[in-house]
């Protein structure tokens, strides 16, 4: 196991390098190079500098959070396979400085959704929920929500040049319903595949958050059946999963314990996202993001590890979504302490796990 946390480049992230190196048992960042538009190739020269500046910092860099997947891929449009192409262009480059991961995420428009961005708790600190009655009808709504709590930093997977075309990108989802995004899925992956065995790379699909759907939009990484349709579509070790404990367990008829320890067991978990949820009385499905340790969320962070410890993981962790506490400010989930906390309260975990194991 080695411990990461998500790091958005110098100009993107108000987090330092060396504030994260300081982390005790953090050993590398999750990576991303912000201002590169999905569907475009990454440049050798801009990922050399990435590696040189985390290393630089005394970390490494072996997973990048995302790469994110054009929409004609996922609409299945003719332009997808310039758009796969480049993909494939990005695959070898990020391979070639020593990537070993790339998480990814396969939903319609728009990525993860919360309702409330600054959800506080009872000591004040800050943090996101889902509330289902609070989430409009109209996802302009939403999308105005999030501009409006950025405070300057866009939000992962909700960059300023998608929203301003989810109007356009609602249309041309009107004919892609589950069977047909699965079928464009199973296509991106076929041709995609056979370029990572060749270099050496793991694809890791982060689950759909929330793990049903949306606006009527289609999603197909929800459950377990969706991953091990994932695992069997191309049966390959780089074809892997970013198991996110948060999303998966946002649905409540999902066993997050009993799903990791399948794929981990399978080999398909080369990265986790691992964090708690506290589901709120108001609705089934509601809930907001609570501190990583056990007691303050309905997961059992222990029984999560424990999982992945007796099935053989030795891939990366990061600690996921954390609260803004201390009076930090900046990107929701994504501060420097709580997060902190969440690497190390984890990797305490897992100490407890070896030694208990000798
Ligand atoms: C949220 C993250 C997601 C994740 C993407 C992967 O903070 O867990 O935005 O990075 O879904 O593509
Ligand atoms: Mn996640």
């Amino acid at each position: 196991m080695e411990m990461t946390m998500r790091w958005f480049g110098a100009n993107a992230d108000k987090v330092k390098l060396a504030d994260i190196a300081q982390v005790p048992g953090v050993k590398g960042v999750v990576g991303m190079i912000m201002d590169i538009p999905a569907g475009e190739v990454w440049p050798k020269e801009r990922i050399k500098a990435l590696k040189d500046e985390v290393e630089a910092a005394g970390l490494t860099l072996k997973v990048i959070e995302s790469v994110n997947i054009h929409d004609d891929i996922k609409i299945g449009l003719p332009t997808r396979d310039k758009y796969i192409e480049n993909y494939k262009t990005t695959i070898r480059n990020l391979a070639e400085f020593g990537i070993e991961v790339i998480c990814y995420n396969f939903m319609p428009v728009f990525d993860w959704l919360k309702s409330d961005l600054d959800y506080r708790l009872a000591d004040n600190s800050q943090t996101m929920a889902f509330v289902a009655k609070d989430i409009p009808a109209d996802p302009q709504v939403i999308i105005d929500r999030v501009q409006a709590a950025d405070g300057g930093f866009s939000l992962p997977g909700w960059e300023p040049e998608r929203l301003s075309e989810v109007k356009r990108l609602f249309d041309a989802y009107k004919d892609v319903d589950e069977a047909k995004l699965r079928e464009n899925f199973a296509y991106f992956l076929k041709a995609i595949i056979p370029t990572c065995e060749e270099v050496g790379i793991k694809m890791a699909v982060h689950p759909d958050d929330p793990p049903y759907p949306m606006f009527g939009l289609p999603r197909v990484v929800k459950n377990r059946d969706d991953l091990d349709w994932i695992c069997n579509v191309v049966d390959s070790p780089s074809n892997a999963i970013t198991l996110c404990t948060g999303s998966i367990a946002e649905d409540p008829a999902n066993d997050v314990y009993a799903i990791m320890a399948e794929f981990v067991k399978r080999d398909r978990i080369p990265f986790a996202h691992v964090r708690n949820i506290k589901f709120l009385p108001s609705g089934e499905k509601d809930f907001y993001e609570a501190p990583h340790k056990s007691e303050y969320g309905s997961l059992d962070m222990h029984k999560i590890l424990k999982a992945m410890y007796d099935n053989g993981f030795d891939g990366y962790i990061r600690p996921d979504h954390g609260r803004m506490i201390w009076g930090e400010t900046g990107r929701p989930g994504y501060g420097l302490f709580d997060r902190a906390l969440g690497a190390s309260y984890l990797s305490g975990l897992w100490e407890a796990l070896e030694k208990a194991d000798k």
